[in-house]
């Protein structure tokens, strides 16, 4: 089947589908006894990304169980790092480790040379999904935008109040400027590397764009997604792209405006009638039930995402999450999801 004929290209491009598609952010993941199993077979995270079989695996396991309309690259934003030859662990129950870059001085670690041959199996992975996909399913690549990855690196894993990065990008604008520019061309690369390898849409994930504000959102938020999305569009202008700024309230319009992604993944934060009335006329828009809500299941669920169909059925319209899967969401709840937005196709 033609990329465009399938029904999450038809939802982005506003034509007619039998109900609204779906997928969810982290659909692979640890709330699948399969996940778990797969997981339990390596060392360490960073192993299953670069085992093109078990990548390719753990990808396809929640396509075989619920039937989403897409599957998302089993990868993580932080093989961008890793393949600029940052340390980059996953620690159990701590999350990932980086040895932190703070200073320009710190940047001479990183290399781009050799970049895509140290990803080679990311994108090995990514041609073996593509030949097993169902043919109605779309494939999508994806990566971490500067600003998300530059916070990882700088804090040297998980953060809450990100003051390592708030620092230097403010006492050193230019320094910070440098590591953004390195991101933004290895995510152009990263992203590329994916297309030519079989992804159909990209999304970019931009976690944490939620901390900054005004000059700074324009600056470390829309600037860089403008880049790597003009670089994109030059090399495949019929790929579309999906920006996700979590966490940006109000400042999405100004980012959907300014960067032309193709579809908005929205948060659980933004509200229905601004998402409707503002931000799906710019944009497609993606989203976003709470992933609380999916994870307690029942009446609660089928009442929220009757509202979800409801505000955004009239127009440009792909049903997810605000944010990923929590790892104790009852895989049932995820089936009786799909069997929702199925109902909502009949009527
Ligand atoms: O042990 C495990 O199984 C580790 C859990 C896990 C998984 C399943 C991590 C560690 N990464 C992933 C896969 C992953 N990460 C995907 C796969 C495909 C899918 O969606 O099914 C994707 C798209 C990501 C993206 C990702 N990684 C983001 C952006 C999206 C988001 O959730 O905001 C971020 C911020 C990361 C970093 C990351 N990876 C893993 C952890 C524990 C973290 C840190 C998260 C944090 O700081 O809160």
């Amino acid at each position: 089947m033609r990329s465009e004929d399938k029904a999450l290209f038809r939802a982005i491009r506003g034509k007619s589908v039998e109900r609204p598609p779906f997928w969810l952010m982290r659909q692979a993941g640890r709330y699948l006894p399969e996940y778990r199993e797969i997981r339990g077979k390596v060392a360490h995270f960073l192993e299953l990304c670069f085992t093109p079989e078990l990548a390719m695996e753990v990808t396809l396991q929640p396509i075989r169980r619920f039937g989403m309309d897409a599957a998302i690259l089993f990868s993580d934003i932080l093989v961008v790092p890793w393949g600029l030859t940052q340390n980059v662990a996953f620690k159990e129950g701590e999350g990932p480790v980086l040895d932190p870059i703070r200073d320009v001085a710190g940047l001479a670690s990183l290399t781009l040379d050799g970049f895509l041959e140290r990803l080679q199996p990311v994108y090995t992975a990514t041609k073996m999904i593509k030949e097993e996909l169902p043919l109605q399913t779309s494939f999508i690549g994806f990566a971490g935008a500067p600003w998300t990855v530059a916070t990882y690196m700088v804090e040297g894993g998980s953060s809450r109040g990100f003051e390592n990065t708030q620092r230097w990008a403010n006492t050193d604008p230019a320094g910070f400027q440098k590591l953004m520019d390195i991101l933004v061309e290895a995510t152009v690369l990263h992203l590329d590397a994916q297309i030519r390898s079989g992804v159909e849409i990209v999304q970019i994930f931009d976690s944490w764009a939620g901390v900054l504000k005004d000059r700074d959102f324009a600056q470390w938020i829309i600037a860089p997604t403008v880049r790597i999305v003009k670089a994109l569009r030059a090399k495949h202008p019929t790929v579309p792209i999906i920006g996700f700024p979590r966490g940006a309230g109000a400042q999405y319009l100004g980012y959907a405006q300014e960067t032309g992604v193709d579809v908005l993944s929205l948060d659980q934060d933004l509200p229905l009638s601004f998402a409707r009335d503002v931000l799906q006329p710019v944009a497609a828009v993606q989203g976003n039930l709470d992933p609380v809500i999916l994870a307690a299941g029942g009446s609660a669920l089928k009442t929220r995402t009757e509202e979800i169909i409801t505000a955004f059925r009239g127009g440009r319209f792909i049903f997810n999450l605000g944010h990923g899967i929590l790892p104790h969401t009852p895989p049932e709840n995820v089936a009786l999801l799909g069997q929702l937005l199925e109902r909502a196709g009949r009527g």
